[in-house]
């Protein structure tokens, strides 16, 4: 005859509320969102700032839209539900060689953030970049020159640092020397500006972290 046991467990649950960071910054700057799949990657401390940017998200976007070489497409893979593109329609839009001039300003985005500690930053990019004739932004921090930025290709979303490119070689030997980006930056407010360079390169989100091993990562 078997000896029936119940074991009562008394489970105490403890609930741990999630450490939810300061939002630095309101409207549609950065947000420095707990429990993402990004902050899950890249923890967020008193030493480091990891800043996560929708990229549909920029300033103004809520505002009127139709001066934007940008437009917000609606994807159920990406971040949010939507990404950036700057489609083929905008396509004569595309800056060879900018500096910081109009040009620039009306062909460009841009995303407001807040630091906290003086430091080298990145920045990474959830991206698309589906052939060699779509895969490059410009980028710019604060009142710096235009970066090219060549996203290495993919057709799925991938995180990608924003990188300046040096083309080697030529022809069937061309290579690239993709040089990572640092900004360094103090603590306080920023802008982010992002430029068009070639249409139909896809960018989702954006994450600004002065932590050099922090490599972003979703659920996909
Ligand atoms: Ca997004």
């Amino acid at each position: 005859m078997r000896t029936s046991t119940t074991v009562l467990l008394l489970l105490t649950v403890v609930v741990l509320a999630p450490s939810v960071s300061a939002t630095h910054v309101s409207g549609n700057a950065g947000q420095h969102i707990a429990g993402s799949a990004v902050q899950q990657a890249c923890e967020e401390t008193d030493e480091y700032d990891v800043i996560e940017l929708e990229a549909e998200n920029y300033d103004g976007s809520d505002s009127d839209q139709s001066e934007s070489p940008f437009e917000v497409v609606a994807d159920e893979t990406a971040s949010g539900g939507e990404y950036v593109r700057a489609p083929n329609a905008t396509a004569d839009r595309y800056l060879s060689s900018p500096t910081r001039s109009d040009a620039f300003e009306n062909n460009s985005i841009s995303y407001t953030f807040d630091t906290s500690v003086e430091d080298e930053y990145v920045v990474w990019g959830r991206t698309v970049a589906p052939n060699g004739t779509s895969d490059s932004f410009w980028v710019a921090v604060d009142d710096g020159e235009p970066s090219r930025w060549f996203v290495p290709q993919s057709t799925e979303w991938e995180w990608r640092r924003v990188n300046v490119t040096t083309i080697l070689g030529a022809d069937e030997n061309v290579t690239y020397n993709r040089t990572l980006v640092t900004t360094p930056l103090a603590p306080g407010e920023h802008t982010l500006h992002l430029g068009v360079r070639e249409a139909e390169t896809r960018l989702d989100t954006l994450v600004v972290t002065n932590d050099p091993d922090c490599v972003p990562a979703s659920d996909d």
